[in-house]
């Protein structure tokens, strides 16, 4: 019998050392917690990607013998394999296999597959071609190690249908190992939210099979319901995937596995905020180079929104962003709001490069600043003279004709017939960019008198970038507001990250992260989490529901922006790993127990998914107790726990003060809170 106690676990993934999207966070913020649940006897499997993992992965010899005995057998067979450390935080133990050295048996194993699973492969689809070999490859390594290991359970997880084809060929090939498998979206719901139509009204009606078929889908959409079936634990990232799973995948999804993150906690609350100003001072200056010219504002009185991610249009609802954009345009003009809006659009699009337009207003502006520095330290040097001989500085006596002059031709330069672009390079496709297309539709031009700008940078961000050049992470802390108003997101890490940085955000109940933080939280919008109703609502009331958050948020002063983002920022704790490893474990515990029933003793062997009671709502989010707890015995409570209890009955709240920037309170009590002194 195995050992359920010990068990090897293997995480497979298309992104395992390989960005693609999504899922390469999920996997590697992920790594610290499990590392330190399963030490060695946790690896991870993926493609060999020859360009990242020369420098993401250090080669090293596998330890444990079963492991080094199927990657011998498999490499015996000329396949390539690489075992190594992944240069990552918990830097886990990798097995990358070469897909290209596998392709010779692509046509053997393509007819196994329908032969074994009934699942077809048109011959062009080079994504499904490769998945599939990925997945035998995977499906052969387990089960050369449940051959040589027979000591230990083997727990194998999946992630997504790319990694499908191995959680299928387990099964079909009754290898001795506990499988999970888990979807972070659906083929279907991406596609049909994708186009025009009514998904969630809709989801129980469709057929699935010719919806999938019409959109050339079919065999993707095969092996994804097959892993679904096959596996001892089906699982997803959210609620509402869940719901979506069991009808387009016709397996009710056995637990929900939300999406963490690694938090990284200043030991100072103010750090955070100084980051911000120092972020915000960066994309100053890139807004005065950009709006040359047309730099009519205030940049004091200015607020940086912002949407990013892949670029799905109409799924992460930049459509519904940019039209409450022109309607929040028409409220500030209304009120004569002294408040002006910089929304960015950070999305990959086909380009060609940065315009002319872009590029030049940068540089003219770091031209002046040049100018002013140079004239400065004369001007500096002048008075300094004049008061070492005794002389009172005439402020005309400061400025020669020659600096003048020489300013007067910088801000000469800085006179331009057009308008400030709105978008900052030369797209492939410009007349039929939607964004483009939306934009001038809605007269989002940059007009002097328009309290809202828009900037559309269609290319990710990096601190290389000549442009705005901060790293996504640092322009995110720069900015006031994160939009991400999306019809189909499955989790959405982009809200959960601006919650970890203090940065405030607005999300919606489609997406996996608004539901959560709805289902914890009882005011999120108390923190900086603004729910847009998509669901009950119609796309006209969620676009001036949106609207009308954006332009409230406009009418904060700085005081209580300041003290929104340090609330916000105490939600990073529920976002944690630490916390949300949980639902993992439980998962694991759950497919150890369907698969190898004998080697429990209790009754639930076969237990459904353990879902536990409820955690309760957060009702408030912690402040530091208002006095010291003097003569507490700190010995009492839990440090390294994060689970979030209720209020601390006897503690002074300190969120509703204004200054209050100290840090949240993470303890968990193990006895009575005692009343502070
Ligand atoms: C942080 C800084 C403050 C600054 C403020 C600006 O809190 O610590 O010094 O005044 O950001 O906030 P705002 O929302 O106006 O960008
Ligand atoms: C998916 O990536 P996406 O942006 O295509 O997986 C992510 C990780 O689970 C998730 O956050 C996102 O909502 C999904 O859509």
């Amino acid at each position: 019998m195995r050992d359920v106690n010990q068990p090897l676990l293997f995480e497979t993934s298309w992104e395992v050392a390989n960005k693609v999207g999504g899922i390469y966070t999920v996997i590697k913020t992920k790594v610290p917690v499990t590392v330190q649940e399963y030490g060695d006897r946790y690896h991870l499997t993926g493609p060999w990607n020859r360009y990242s993992a020369p420098v993401e992965v250090e080669e090293i010899e596998p330890e444990i013998p079963a492991i080094k005995a199927a990657i011998d057998a498999i490499t015996a067979q000329g396949i390539q394999v690489l075992y190594g450390r992944w240069l990552i935080d918990g830097a886990p133990r990798v097995i990358l296999f070469d897909i290209e050295s596998a392709t010779y048996k692509l046509d053997e194993w393509k007819g196994d597959l329908w032969r074994v699973a009934g699942i077809p492969s048109p011959p062009h689809d080079t994504e499904t071609n490769d998945s599939i070999l990925f997945g035998y490859l995977n499906a052969w390594f387990l089960g050369e190690v449940a051959k040589h290991d027979t000591e230990h359970a083997i727990i194998a997880q999946f992630h997504e249908w790319q990694a499908g084809v191995g959680a299928v060929l387990c099964n079909k090939r009754k290898i001795d190992v506990a499988t999970i498998f888990t979807t972070h979206a659906t083929l279907l719901g991406r596609y049909l939210c994708a186009g025009n139509v009514d998904f969630y009204n809709n989801l129980k009606h469709f057929n699935v099979d010719e919806e999938a078929g019409k959109r050339g889908i079919y065999h993707r959409y095969c092996i994804e319901r097959a892993a679904a079936h096959c596996v001892d634990v089906f699982t997803t990232v959210s609620n509402i995937t869940a719901y979506e799973a069991e009808y387009l995948l016709r397996r009710k999804p056995d637990g929900v596995l939300p999406n963490g993150l690694n938090v990284v906690k200043f030991s100072a609350m103010h750090e955070f905020q100084n980051l911000h100003q120092v972020a915000k001072e960066r994309i100053n200056h890139f807004v005065r180079g950009h709006f040359y010219g047309h730099y009519n504002f205030e940049l004091e009185n200015t607020l940086y929104f912002f949407t990013a991610g892949r670029y799905e249009y109409r799924n992460k609802g930049i459509d519904m962003y940019i039209e409450a954009l022109a309607r929040l345009n028409g409220r500030l003009k209304a009120c004569n709001s002294p408040i002006t809006v910089v929304a960015f659009i950070i999305t990959p699009a086909k380009v060609n490069s940065f315009t002319v337009e872009t590029l030049k207003g940068q540089a003219l502006i770091k031209q002046l600043e040049d100018t002013v520095e140079e004239v400065s330290a004369r001007v500096g040097k002048r008075i300094f003279d004049m008061a070492a001989r005794g002389k009172e500085p005439q402020i005309e006596d400061l400025l020669t004709e020659q600096d003048r002059v020489l300013l007067k031709r910088r801000v000469f330069s800085l006179k331009r017939d057009s308008l400030p672009p709105i978008v900052t390079h030369n797209m492939v496709n410009d007349s039929e960019d939607p964004v483009l297309g939306q934009l001038r539709a809605v007269h989002l031009f940059n007009n002097d008198d328009d309290r809202v700008k828009v900037v559309f940078h269609p290319e990710f961000l990096n601190a290389n970038n000549p442009v705005i050049g901060l790293d996504y992470e640092e322009f995110i802390r720069g900015t006031h507001l994160g939009v991400f108003p999306s019809y189909y997101e499955p989790w959405g890490y982009t809200p959960a990250e601006c919650t970890v940085m203090g940065v405030p955000s607005i999300t919606t109940n489609l997406s996996g992260f608004g539901c959560f933080m709805e289902d914890n939280i009882v005011n999120p919008q108390d923190y900086g989490i603004y729910i847009v109703d998509r669901r009950l609502k119609s796309a006209e009331e969620s676009m001036d529901q949106l609207a009308t958050f954006m332009f409230d948020f406009c009418q904060k002063t700085r005081r209580q922006r300041i003290n929104q983002r340090n609330r916000t920022e105490r939600l990073s704790d529920i976002l944690d790993w630490k916390r949300m490893g949980i639902e993992y474990m439980k998962a694991r515990q759950c497919a150890l127990r369907r698969c190898y029933p004998d080697s429990f003793d209790d009754a639930s062997s076969f237990a459904a998914y353990d879902n536990d009671d409820e955690p309760p709502k957060l009702s408030r989010p912690q402040s530091i107790p208002g006095t010291p707890l003097i003569g507490a015995d700190l010995s009492t409570y839990d440090l390294a726990a994060l689970s979030i209890s209720a209020e601390l009955p006897g503690v002074k709240n300190q969120e509703d003060e204004d200054h209050d920037l100290r840090p949240p309170i993470n303890l968990k009590m193990k006895t009575p809170l005692m009343t502070p002194t």
